[in-house]
């Protein structure tokens, strides 16, 4: 099912203006962080506690057509508010570049998230300084198309 509802623009001005610029120009443009020139893909994701529909940038972890969520936050100590939306709502959709599918978010533990963190800091790798200062263990969702 496509996440529809009251679409709510992240509060943070460059989040929004890469969001923007991502889905506008239908993802041929502002698909990179800043000037790392590293990927990004965009999750659409609904709000645990207002059902909203939010849009949330992430770097871009791909493995044979399924993808890494990493809640990493920038080494913040605390989970970002999405975390707890994609625990709430796993259902989700995913751009990458110009392409958008319905995917299914799951909390990943034990080997399984071993293997995708190692993934996600190869595509990433400040994501490894980040888990060094969080103080907790950045969560890693696994997504996958919805339907298999
Ligand atoms: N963040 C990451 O965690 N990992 C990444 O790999 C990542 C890459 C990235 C690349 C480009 C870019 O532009 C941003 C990137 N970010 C990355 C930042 C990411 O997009 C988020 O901005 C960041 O993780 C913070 O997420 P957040 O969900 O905490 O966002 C805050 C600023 C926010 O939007 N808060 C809103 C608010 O109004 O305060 C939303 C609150 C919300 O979701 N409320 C829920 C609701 O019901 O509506 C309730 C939540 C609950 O706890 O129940």
């Amino acid at each position: 099912m496509p996440v529809e509802g009251e679409y709510e623009p992240s509060p943070r001005q460059w989040v929004r203006e890469q969001v923007e610029r991502y889905e506008g120009s239908g993802g041929t443009e502002g698909t990179t962080l800043l000037d790392t020139g590293l990927p990004v893909v965009i999750v659409t994701n609904r709000g645990a506690r207002t059902g909203k529909v939010r849009k949330t940038p992430l770097m871009r972890v791909e493995h044979e057509g399924r993808y890494a969520a990493v809640a990493s936050m920038g080494g913040a100590p605390v989970h970002p508010q999405w975390y707890h939306n994609l625990r709430a709502h796993p259902q989700v959709e995913l751009q990458d570049g110009p392409g958008r599918r319905e995917m299914v978010a799951r909390e990943l533990s034990g080997p399984e998230r071993a293997l995708w963190w190692e993934r996600a800091v190869a595509a990433y790798p400040p994501y490894a300084e980040y888990q060094a200062r969080a103080g907790r263990l950045i969560p890693v969702f696994l997504l996958e198309p919805a339907g298999g």
